[in-house]
């Protein structure tokens, strides 16, 4: 079988420019795509568990159902929408790699630091009905694109909570608490929807630079529970005062919590620093649970496209 070379080959220092391209965007936000593809890119990973493998951005399993309507990922059908395009003009690439890539190349654009990304995640398929029942077994090499386990939704973060729930979601990916303050940081970045996650406002005055500037207003700023006036919101933090900065109870979480304080306030000062640590961090997201068996599953299923890595 013979395929076009578009398909067959895919050049992703191209697809990263394109990506770059499409990120300013007048009419949408505050002008930039590349918070929500950051958003995307990390609820497309953090759902990994390491106890059994399961989740992770491998699989790109946020086009189907369940995880494509869990409460945590409203809001982002607009972010895979914004990357159809891309996927069009590159039609090799998985749109897990899609995913994740424009989370990195995002970062990077937004003035933050280069995030280690590498290729070879494959999309995996809605079983189909007369498919050979799966072993789910953690040790097995996964070969058919229809093996994958889609985990059940509520593995996401939820904003409403504490550090004790924090880290319960975080160390069932892995990541150890200065790890869990640094990933935060992505928060100097984008807004909250009410129509999304019924939060409200910006964490930054410069919501389209990568910067440690979430840590320094957690910090510098007075915080006062929102006092909703017009409708019933959910529980909110806001700035005393007249400038009108918010932060989610999660965010303050950090705060109050003596071993997440303290590495506030060092990324508050220095912004190197977490700038390293986030990079490394959140390469590390991108590869949670990522088996490349691109080849293997080619070969031993008819259904998977083939992917030449170049
Ligand atoms: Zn977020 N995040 N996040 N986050 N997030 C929102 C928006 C953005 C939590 C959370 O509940 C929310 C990480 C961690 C955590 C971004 C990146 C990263 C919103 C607002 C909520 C409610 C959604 C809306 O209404 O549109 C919680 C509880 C977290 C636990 C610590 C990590 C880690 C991130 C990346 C590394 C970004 C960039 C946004 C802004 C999206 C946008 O549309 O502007």
């Amino acid at each position: 079988m013979t395929s076009s070379p578009s398909s067959d080959t895919v050049n992703y220092a191209l697809v990263a420019q394109d990506i770059r391209a499409i990120l300013p965007r007048p009419s949408y936000d505050n002008g930039n795509i590349g918070p929500i593809l950051i958003r995307l890119a990390w609820h497309s990973a953090g759902t990994y568990s390491k106890l059994d493998g399961t989740g992770g951005s491998n699989g790109a399993t946020m086009r189907f159902e369940p995880e494509s309507s869990d409460a945590a990922n409203a809001g982002l059908d607009v972010a895979r929408g914004f990357l159809e395009p891309i996927k069009l003009k590159h039609p090799g690439i998985s749109y897990a790699d899609l995913w994740t890539l424009a989370g990195a190349v995002s970062v990077e654009a937004l003035g933050g630091p280069r995030i280690p990304w590498k290729h070879g995640r494959t999309d995996s398929m809605p079983m189909p009905e007369h498919h050979p029942p799966i072993s789910t077994s953690t040790n097995s090499t996964q070969k058919c694109p229809f093996t994958r386990p889609v985990p059940a939704n509520g593995r996401l973060p939820d904003a409403a909570l504490d550090a004790t729930h924090l880290r319960v979601i975080f160390y069932r990916m892995g990541f150890s608490d200065r790890d869990i303050v640094a990933l935060s940081g992505a928060h100097s970045l984008g807004m909250c929807h009410t129509d999304r996650s019924g939060y409200d406002g910006v964490w930054t005055h410069y919501p389209n630079e990568f910067s440690n500037r979430f840590y320094q207003v957690l910090l510098d700023l007075k915080w006062k529970k929102r006092d909703w006036d017009d409708w019933t919101g959910p529980e909110q933090y806001m700035e005393e005062g007249p400038e009108q900065l918010m932060m989610l109870p999660t965010d303050m979480a950090l705060l109050w919590d003596p071993h997440f304080k303290k590495y506030v306030q060092v990324y508050a000062r220095d912004q190197d620093l977490f700038f390293a640590d986030f990079a490394d961090a959140f390469g590390r997201l991108l590869e949670l649970g990522v088996v490349r068996d691109g080849r293997e599953v080619a070969a031993s299923c008819p259904a998977r496209p083939k992917v030449v890595f170049v």
